[in-house]
């Protein structure tokens, strides 16, 4: 039996380049989709979702459109990346089958987690606030969540938030809505984080990109570049690496030894101008925190997994 897995992204392109990798996963049973409004355009980040797990032969895998929302906005010129996303060819051979359920993703994650006979895997990539309104409003989710495996804040380096009045300590996805990963810091959840320490170490190089030419001809590895070609111009403009943020955080479902980790007690910040940071503090929760990443291992494991012939299960 494989281990059942819910998962949340925000649209990004990396959230999109994780949800490729997820499908091609064995050992792990991808149950649910959900997409927060956050680094995203919904609409667009809905419809490529649904392409996405269409084309990798997972258009039974359900998708839920999330409506609640932080406090802080995206950029609105990162959230447009979705709209690009959804037009790439390889994504438009067909109309998907993929459906969308009828439920908003927050009740929908509520619904399913409730539902669930064993507790399961959470992997998030955007911020928390689907889960931290399920623990609010359905305390009996909190025990069917095994694990809570989430790509955010940033532990004892500068963080990625470049906005007036913040100090720049926090990473996007804790800053988005603070009040949600502090709810969800304040519960008994064991939490897998992958924070800027961890995902500053894989900057998505030319070479990384490129490297999905060699091996052109696979529609995933074909989709996959095309992603990592789109996030160039970055550093440029801004300043910050495109780094694979969400996509390492994935990784670690089908190769947990590509990182170490520690032990670190921490907790979330909420207001002022270094709101979003997550901050060591004794008298924070612990969280397994990946900190040392086997970055050659990390772009490899991409590559091959999304350059080899297709095959998924929900089983
Ligand atoms: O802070 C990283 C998170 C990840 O979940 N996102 C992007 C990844 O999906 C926000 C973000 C930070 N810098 C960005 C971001 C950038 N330059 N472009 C788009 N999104
Ligand atoms: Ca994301």
């Amino acid at each position: 039996m494989s281990r059942a897995i819910y998962f949340d992204h925000d649209g990004a392109l990396d959230d999109l380049l994780s949800l490729a990798l997820l499908t091609r996963y064995r050992g792990i049973a991808l149950k649910g989709v959900t997409v927060t409004p956050a680094d995203c355009l919904i609409g667009p980040a809905v419809s490529a979702t649904r392409k996405i797990l269409d084309v990798a032969g997972a258009h039974e895998v359900p998708v839920a459109e999330g409506v609640l929302t932080g406090p802080n906005p995206f950029p609105l010129e990162w959230r447009v990346d979705a709209l690009r996303a959804d037009a790439l060819p390889v994504l438009n051979q067909r109309d998907p089958r993929t459906l969308v359920s009828e439920l908003p993703a927050h009740e929908q994650l509520a619904q399913w987690l409730l539902a669930a006979p064993e507790p399961v895997t959470l992997l998030m990539i955007g911020p928390l606030t689907n889960l931290a309104w399920c623990l609010d409003e359905h305390p009996a989710v909190e025990a069917k969540i095994a694990e809570l495996v989430f790509m955010g804040g940033a532990i004892d380096v500068v963080g990625n938030v470049d906005e007036p009045g913040h100090d720049g300590s926090a990473e996007w996805n804790v800053y988005w809505d603070p009040g949600a990963a502090h709810r969800v810091f304040a519960s008994r959840i064991p939490i897998t984080l992958f924070p800027l320490d961890a995902t500053d170490q894989v900057p998505i190089t030319p070479e990384f990109a490129q490297s999905f030419g060699r091996t052109y001809g696979a529609p995933l590895g074909d989709l996959a570049g095309s992603l990592l070609a789109m996030t160039f111009g970055c550093f440029e403009t801004s300043g910050f690496a495109y780094c694979c943020w969400d996509s390492l955080t994935t990784s670690y479902l089908a190769e947990p030894e590509l990182c170490e980790f520690e032990d670190v007690r921490c907790e979330v910040l909420t207001t002022g101008p270094s709101q979003g940071r997550t901050v060591r503090s004794d008298t924070g929760r612990v969280v397994k925190c990946a900190r040392k990443v086997d970055v050659e291992g990390f772009y490899r494991h991409c590559l091959e997994t999304l350059t080899a012939t297709p095959e998924f299960s929900t089983q």
